[in-house]
């Protein structure tokens, strides 16, 4: 049997944008997802767009007994920006009634909520001003933070400010997987410096306020794995962890921007552009903890050829192939729980140990009707097995004496996902589209037993 630690929060991860719907209603205003859904349907799976996701504004009561039936003792969500400032200035009152009421019936079910502020949905307002490339998106985040601290703050005892900063940097000024869908190392630098200060100031008006909780950060941890001992390998890997790790987990952790990453930037002429006062800004405001999102891992080559000035990542380090990997299909991402482990005695050894918890893990199947038993619930035994391997090795990391305090599942109930919409599901719950039906899966029956036990 495998005891973690006392009060070991057990849960699941969800965000606003892919689970509220009523996108465009409740006087809630146009993120990037609605307009580029607007402008481009063809670019989602099947063109499922982000009006109406999984329905979770209008079944939140039922929602929060359904965590409850599966033993999650905490959840993280995030608030919509663009629901409650709908033009970034004017708070939308129908939006408070929905989130005190969606936070309080969380709580009167056991449920510690932890809420996130941003995860990938832009306000369009904002877009429009030139949305995290211009310097104004620190001080309207900072407004909208020290809105929703002042608005929810005795119902919320643990606020996370950013969900994985570095993917709508990359997926919006490198890869095109978000709008505006650019391919620009530069800009995606400055969008990056400017959500680092954005999240600085947020921390820094937590501080201010009057509320007790604690604050942090979800940053996505892949950790690099090299092709071999040769030294471009393992210089591939340590630029690699540079700008996908370091980036936000120093300067969050020890409020310092890696050296080497200034001098990387400087080499190849990327440097943001920067102001005299941000140096305190970055350098104070540090969080109380970390969350870290854990899918897969990264594994990396030197490149072949490269340009200098570098145009892209890849021209620092590429994927390497690794023979040896063990696949998940739908998704196509490696499979590989031992990361975790390595990820416990990383924040342990590296990061002074500062509490941290894992905020999301999970794995998304295709078409999991196939794995209905007679009784109609999804046998989704894989899921079963990928979480209680990546359980076991965080485990022997915890044992080993890392601060971690909780695993969160991603996630409570299927629910959309950007671009892949609903081909993959996650959910300890499945969630019928044309009903909004949600059925409890086999995974959220033995997660109740874990949680109950506080192990397995
Ligand atoms: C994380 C995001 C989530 C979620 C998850 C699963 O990176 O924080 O929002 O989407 O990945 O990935 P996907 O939905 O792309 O399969």
């Amino acid at each position: 049997m495998k005891n973690f630690p006392e009060n070991f929060m057990w849960g699941a991860a969800m965000s606003a944008p892919q689970t509220e719907g009523q996108s465009l209603h409740y006087g809630k205003t146009a993120t990037i997802w609605d307009y580029w859904f607007q402008r481009a349907p063809e670019k989602f799976y099947q063109n499922q767009g982000p009006e109406i996701t999984s329905g979770v504004y209008d079944h939140y009561l039922e929602d929060c007994q359904r965590m409850q039936d599966i033993g999650l003792n905490s959840i993280r969500t995030s608030i919509s920006w663009a629901r409650l400032l709908p033009d970034g200035k004017t708070i939308n009152q129908e939006a408070v009634v929905f989130y005190r009421k969606y936070f309080s019936a969380m709580l009167d079910h056991g449920v510690d909520p932890i809420i996130n502020l941003f995860h990938f949905d832009l306000p369009m307002w904002l877009m429009e001003q030139g949305g995290w490339e211009n310097r104004v998106s620190i001080d309207a985040f900072t407004f909208y933070a020290r809105t929703a601290f002042e608005l929810f703050g005795d119902l919320v005892s643990k606020w996370t400010t950013f969900n994985e900063p570095i993917v709508h940097i990359e997926c919006g000024y490198l890869y095109q997987y978000h709008y505006p869908a650019v391919v620009d190392f530069q800009r995606a630098i400055q969008v990056g410096y400017h959500t680092l200060l954005a999240h600085k100031a947020a921390v820094k008006a937590f501080r201010e306020g009057t509320s007790i909780g604690k604050i942090g950060i979800i940053l996505n941890i892949s950790p690099t794995y090299p092709k071999s001992d040769a030294k471009e390998d393992i210089l591939a890997g340590f630029r690699s962890d540079l700008l996908n790790t370091r980036s936000f987990l120093d300067p969050s952790v020890f409020g310092t921007i890696p050296e080497e990453l200034v001098a990387l930037l400087a080499e190849n002429k990327l440097l943001p552009k920067t102001r005299a006062e941000d140096h305190g800004l970055i350098q104070r405001n540090l969080v109380d903890f970390i969350g870290l999102n854990y899918y897969q891992p990264r594994r990396v080559q030197a490149p072949f050829e490269v340009a200098r000035p570098a145009k892209l990542p890849s021209d620092f380090y590429i994927a390497y192939d690794w023979p040896a990997k063990k696949m998940n299909p739908y998704r196509r991402w490696e499979i590989y729980p031992k990361a975790l482990y390595d990820v416990a005695i990383m924040m342990k050894e590296e990061y002074n140990n500062i509490p941290w918890y894992v905020s999301e893990n999970g794995m998304g199947a295709a078409e999991e009707e196939r794995f209905m038993d007679a009784s109609e619930e999804i046998e989704d035994d894989y899921r079963i097995l990928f979480m209680k391997e990546h359980l076991s090795y965080l485990y022997q990391g915890i044992l080993e004496g890392s601060n971690c305090f909780g695993y969160h599942a991603w996630t409570f109930l299927d629910c959309w996902s950007w671009l892949n919409g609903y081909k993959n599901r996650y959910g300890f719950y499945s969630v019928d589209r044309a009903t909004l039906e949600r059925s409890v899966k086999k995974s959220g029956r033995w997660f109740s037993t874990v949680s109950k036990k506080n192990g397995f």
